[in-house]
Parts: C-alpha cells; structure tokens; sequence
C-alpha cells in the first residue's frame, strides 16, 4: 500500500502568492483553521519580481492581519504620478484632486511579511507540493489532494480557495461549460529591469512615446524598477543591459533622459500583456482569488492590488459563515468581486490603450491617443479621474 497522508482543515488555500498568504493570515487572526498548498519553494516564490504599488485597501489589509509594521517603516508615500509625452512631463497630483495616495512598497516584500508571519503563526503550508488536484469542489465534502517526497496527501475541507494565478490548476478544474472567459491579448509585453540604481525621479514616469511605452518606478530611494514595452515575440535573453538603458532613455522626456543613472540588472525578465476575467468566481466549495480570476495590464498597477480585495471579501464572508452562521458573504462573492474588478479591468485597458504604441495603429488611432494625452493633462475632471481610479476606487 503507497504512504498516504490525510490531513483536515476547515480552508484549503491552493497557492503561496500574495492572494494565498493574506488570505491564510486573515483566517489565522479570525481564529479559522486553513492550510496553504504551493507548487513552487519559498525562494523561487520571493525571487518573481512584480507589482510595486499599493492601494491604502492593500495597506489596511495588512494592518488588519498585523503584517504592516516593515511597509510603514520602508514603504514610500507618494502623492501623484507623472505622464511624459511630446518631450514633457505632467503631474497628476493625487493629494490635490482627491486626497489620498499610494504607498511604492515591491510585492516581493508583501510577500516576506506574509511568509514571515504564516510562520510565525505555526499554521501549515506545504512548499513544492507537487501535481496537487482539486476534488468534490461541487459537493460537500471537498478536498485538494498533492505529493510531497513520494507520499500522497489528501486534505479534507469545507471550501477551497483558487489562489493559484493565472496558470494554476483551481481554474483549469472547473469544467469549461461552467465558466465564462473575457480576454483580450496585447501585441506587446514589458520588459523589466531592477537595478539597485538611484531613481530618475521622485515619483513614478509614465512615459508615451511612438517607438513604445516606458515606466521608471522604484522599490526605495537606492533600488529602481524599469520597464519598456517590446513586442510580444521579444526574449530578454535579446536585450544586454546598454541596449536596455537606450531604449529606455530615447523614450524619455530630455529632463527625466539627463537624469538617468544606470548600472548593471540585477533581475531582468518580461511580462506578456492581457486582459482576462474569468466568470464566475464560484463554483460550489471552490472560490477563485487574484490572477487565479483574473488579469490585468500592470499599466494601471491593479494585479496585487486586486487579489487583495477579493480576498478580503472572501476572509469576510468566511468568517461571517463560521462565526455568524450567515452565508451572505460567500453567496455574494463572486458579483461583489466582479463589480470592482470590471471597474479596474476598464481602468488597466484606459491606461494601457493611452500610453503605447499599437503596431496596427493607422495615423487617424495615433491622431486620437495624442488628442486624449492632451485632452487628459488640460482636464481637472479628467485627472481627477485617473487619480480615483489610480490609488483605488471605493469597495
Ligand atoms: P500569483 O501568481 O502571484 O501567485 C500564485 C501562486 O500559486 C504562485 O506562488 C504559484 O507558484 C502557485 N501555484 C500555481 N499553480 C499551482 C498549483 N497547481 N498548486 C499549488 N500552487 C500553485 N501587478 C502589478 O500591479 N504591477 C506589476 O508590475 C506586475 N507585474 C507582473 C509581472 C508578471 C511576470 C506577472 C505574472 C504578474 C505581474 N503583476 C503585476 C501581477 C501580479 O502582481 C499579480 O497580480 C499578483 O501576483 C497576484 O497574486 P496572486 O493572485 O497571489 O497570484
Ligand atoms: C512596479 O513598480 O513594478 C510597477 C509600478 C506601477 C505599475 C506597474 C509596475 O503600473
């Protein structure tokens, strides 16, 4: 007979990513049993370079869960971004048109201080879980079953949480009759560098230009965060660093051009560009959470962002079905996530439609991105827009 673990918990969470550990740590501090399942090690997890900032909904969920203290030690405010077009830049200053902020704080860190307090907690999580598999999701008695050093474990649970991003294997369980998919492909991906070079700026560029978009970001005042939009066939593997560094540069306003100081990458990689829901977001015992649902263009920086907030209301309707025997929560979630969702799948598609270069654009399509660039930075109502959207709409 083969070595066979059971295990039981009243949440399996299916992923370690940001979606999975602050799902896991908002059950722990509302008392209810869970268990995490990731494929891949801790390390390889905190070595994927991707989001930068974050909405105050992700900062108050953090604080909720008592995993803020290092955000709000290193995090940076920032107030406003800048848009860079025609040689000059505009800042679009968030305090002045609504108020609020973003804080610049790498997803890679979000993901340390949810490692650290997952372990801190003593609740499981299984790393490098192998060929792991959904069952009895539409029934009740569900569970998610992985291989761990030649032995197969079985979880028994009472819900399942898809926290797998975009190529897990909770969407891909559902049978195809039962989901609705909403898709559009981009002909173009961001290649990223990190270089632990000073920032061109104090706050983000975002630069349009005809050759291709750019972004300079950061992840503190000493470590920088680059990217420049390539088509979607491109390899990083065809990109050395000074050919990085000029094409950033010649898609850059002279002032922000002059300031750039470069240096070697330290992580240089590219992210395909898409636009995906995934309808519903429930099926039965089985709730799909962030890039599991959903993508996003990171033009509007939504993607972390948005797993945090469906798995907020995901925690809340949890914890009210346990501890008020009320179902509403669950019964809701899937419209309740949408709703937000669609709102920040239109604000990505706006930002990304904006601010590149569309291979197939004829001179009318350039004609009207250039009149809504101008039209933006000339319009208080229109940036007033952009700010709502950008540091997060109301949930
Ligand atoms: P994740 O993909 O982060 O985590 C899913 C986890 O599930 C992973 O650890 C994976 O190993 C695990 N998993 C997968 N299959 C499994 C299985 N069968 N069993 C167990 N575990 C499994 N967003 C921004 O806002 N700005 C950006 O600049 C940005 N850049 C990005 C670059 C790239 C290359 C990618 C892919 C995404 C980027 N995003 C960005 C979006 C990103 O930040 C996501 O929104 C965020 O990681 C979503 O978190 P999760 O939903 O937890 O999914
Ligand atoms: C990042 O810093 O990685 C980042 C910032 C803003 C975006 C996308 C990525 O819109």
């Amino acid at each position: 007979m083969a070595p066979h673990g059971t295990h039981a918990t009243r949440v399996a969470i299916v992923g370690a990513g940001p979606a999975g550990l602050l799902l896991g740590q908002l059950l722990t501090v509302a008392g209810i049993d869970n268990l995490i399942i990731e494929q891949r090690s801790a390390d390889y997890v905190l070595g994927r370079i991707r989001a930068g900032i974050l909405e105050c909904t992700t900062v108050e969920a953090l604080e909720r869960t008592g995993v803020a203290a290092r955000l709000h030690e290193e995090g940076l405010k920032h107030h406003g971004i800048e848009l860079s077009f025609n040689g000059t830049r505009h800042r679009i200053d968030f305090h002045a048109l609504i108020g609020r902020d973003v804080t610049v704080y790498g997803q890679t860190e979000v993901t340390r201080d949810l490692m650290a307090a997952r372990q801190a907690s003593g609740m499981p999580i299984v790393y490098e879980a192998e060929s792991v598999s959904l069952h009895e999701f539409d029934g009740s008695r569900p569970s998610v079953q992985y291989r761990k050093d030649g032995v197969t474990h079985t979880v028994q649970c009472e819900f399942i949480a898809g926290c797998d991003g975009f190529h897990g294997v909770s969407r891909a369980s559902v049978p195809e009759p039962s989901k609705q998919i909403f898709e559009r492909v981009y002909p173009f991906g961001w290649l990223g560098v990190l270089s632990d070079t000073p920032p061109v700026a104090d706050e983000l560029i975002y630069a349009s230009h005809p050759d291709g978009f750019a972004l300079c970001s950061m992840r503190s005042m000493t470590r920088s965060r680059y990217y420049v939009q390539v088509p979607s066939t491109e390899k990083a593997g065809n990109w050395s660093d000074e050919r990085f560094w000029k094409t950033l540069r010649s898609r850059l306003d002279p002032e922000a051009a002059d300031a750039l100081i470069t240096g070697p990458s330290i992580e240089k990689s590219i992210a395909p560009l898409r636009s995906f829901v995934c309808e519903p977001m429930r099926y039965g015992r089985l709730f799909l959470a962030g890039d599991a649902a959903h993508i996003v263009p990171p033009t509007g920086a939504k993607g972390l962002n948005l797993a945090a907030s469906d798995v907020l209301y995901l925690a809340d309707g949890l914890i009210a079905h346990y501890q008020e025997h009320d179902a509403n929560g669950l019964d809701q979630y899937s419209e309740t996530c949408l709703r937000r969702i669609w709102k920040a799948e239109r604000f990505s598609w706006w930002m990304t439609s904006l601010l590149h270069s569309f291979p197939d654009a004829d001179v009318f399509a350039r004609r009207i991105q250039q009149a809504e660039l101008d039209y933006l930075v000339g319009s208080e109502a229109a940036c007033r827009s952009l700010a709502e959207n950008y540091v997060g709409l109301p949930r």
